[in-house]
């Protein structure tokens, strides 16, 4: 099948059956007891979602449908000359669980170039905005705005029954990716007054259209670097904030459009997505400190001053992991092949050799290690895009790949409305009184 909707509609019977199968087997099976220090300490650990793209382990990081990014890099379909994953062919990993072919690749480049533009109410939107208004505020909006024009809306305002929702789903979803490159560079050009927009070429793949929008198309090792840094983004499975938001919203049938807006809002917090930013800001502000080629002790003093300030570092730590992120890996590797003698990736490789030793010390964070927001600044910068403020937006797209992937498979198996219980202090304190 060239048709990735195709191949999903071939597949949706045979998951169904499997869904039940699950349940009828393991339905009642328990993972064991809740804790009452699981309500208050946002929920580690506990089993609660149902996330199919992939799945996250403590020790070894992220697997895209059981894949590790080394084993992607190997296996999905590159760009002609290229060495990175399409982000094309990831999703359709994602969607999937299969790797797709070359021609099955290039299809899905065509299709998202061909739905790329945006309606022209969304470009005056986003062309009012103040320039002072964060990129991630404009994302959301212009993503929430693109709701205008949903499929599955109209198809659920006029009666379509529950087993065909996934179908307009689908086709929200592909729009919504589709128009991601022209919001981002949209905006990215608004703030920072980089001229006027280019066109899409209708012949060109994913990356290059986005790099392109943002003005660094000609430069083969950013495309290249657009190509790992989408793939590595797109999906950590489905507890980390943009992902759960965008379930979460989904489960109420709000289309993708209201539910990608939302999980953007989520990514914007300076916990989860907006630490690339952070990152950057913090590198820049210690080398205005202690000035550049500092030593180690510079480095590590400036560490505990910012722990003393009561402040995180920011890229380092996770509530899940519990080891250095391969998505901080295989950055590096990324700047080892292309930028090896950066001073700002020199910088990033000093921090790393300190910071964990002195996170250990500190004694609080369960994980010292680095987080893939601690290197994804630096790439951006060595090519140029140095405007920290616009590097979650990049997240941002990457992100729409895992939750969109959900989020057809979510209506395709009819996942019902999100509504865990919630309780009060008082009411934890009545349960437990004489237990
Ligand atoms: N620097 C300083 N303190 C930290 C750090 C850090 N990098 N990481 C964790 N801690 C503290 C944390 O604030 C908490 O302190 P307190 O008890 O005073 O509230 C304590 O260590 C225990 O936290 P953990 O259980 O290790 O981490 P948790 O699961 O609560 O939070 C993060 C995970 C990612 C929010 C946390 O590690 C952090 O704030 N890191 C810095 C921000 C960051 O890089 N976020 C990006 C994550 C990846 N992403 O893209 O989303
Ligand atoms: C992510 O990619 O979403 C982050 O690493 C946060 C997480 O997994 O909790």
């Amino acid at each position: 099948q060239v048709s990735l909707k195709d191949r999903v509609a071939e597949l949706i019977p045979a998951e169904i059956e499997n869904v039940k199968a699950t349940r009828a087997e393991h339905g009642k099976k328990t993972f064991g007891p809740v804790l009452v220090d699981q309500l208050y300490g946002g929920m580690r650990g506990m089993p609660a979602l149902i996330w199919d793209g992939s799945v996250l382990d403590a020790e070894e990081g992220i697997r895209f449908r059981g894949k590790t990014i080394p084993e992607c890099q190997e296996l999905l379909p590159k760009a002609p000359g290229g060495s990175e994953p399409l982000p094309e062919a990831l999703f359709w990993l994602l969607l999937t669980g299969e790797a797709p072919t070359q021609e099955q690749v290039t299809a899905l480049s065509r299709d998202w170039a061909a739905r790329a533009a945006i309606p022209e109410f969304v470009e005056e939107l986003l062309d009012r905005c103040p320039p002072t208004l964060h990129p991630m505020s404009q994302f959301s909006l212009a993503v929430t705005a693109l709701n205008h024009d949903s499929a599955f809306a109209k198809a659920y305002a006029e009666g379509i029954p529950k087993k065909e929702y996934w179908k307009p789903v689908f086709e929200d979803c592909m729009d919504l990716i589709a128009k991601l490159p022209n919001i981002a560079g949209r905006i990215y050009r608004n703030v920072y007054g980089q001229g006027k927009l280019p066109t899409i070429d209708l012949e060109r793949d994913y990356s290059w259209n986005l790099s392109t929008l943002l003005g660094f198309g000609d430069n083969a090792n950013f495309v290249e670097l657009m190509r790992l840094y989408l793939t590595i983004h797109s999906d950590h499975e489905g507890g980390n904030v943009s992902a759960h938001t965008g379930k979460l919203v989904g489960s109420a049938l709000s289309d993708p459009f209201l539910a990608f807006g939302a999980s953007l809002n989520g990514l914007a917090g300076p916990l989860h997505g907006l630490a690339n930013q952070e990152v950057l800001l913090w590198l820049r502000k210690m080398q205005s400190k202690i000035g550049e080629n500092a030593s180690d002790e510079a480095v590590r003093e400036y560490v505990w001053s910012t722990l003393q300030g009561g402040q995180v570092v920011p890229g380092y730590g996770h509530a899940v992991l519990r080891k250095t992120d391969p998505r901080y890996t295989a950055q590096r590797e990324f700047a080892l092949k292309h930028l090896p003698n950066d001073p700002l990736f020199k910088l990033v490789g000093q921090v790393y050799q300190i910071v964990p030793d002195i996170l250990l010390a500190a004694g609080k964070a369960k994980n010292p290690w680095p987080n893939v927001d601690a290197h994804s600044g630096v790439l951006l910068t060595h090519y140029g895009l140095t405007q920290m403020q616009f590097y979650t937006v990049l997240f941002g797209v990457s992100r729409a790949f895992g939750v969109a992937a959900q989020l057809i498979w979510d209506r395709a198996l009819g996942a019902p409305l999100e509504r865990p219980k919630s309780y009060s202090t008082a009411a934890i304190q009545k349960m437990f009184k004489d237990k």
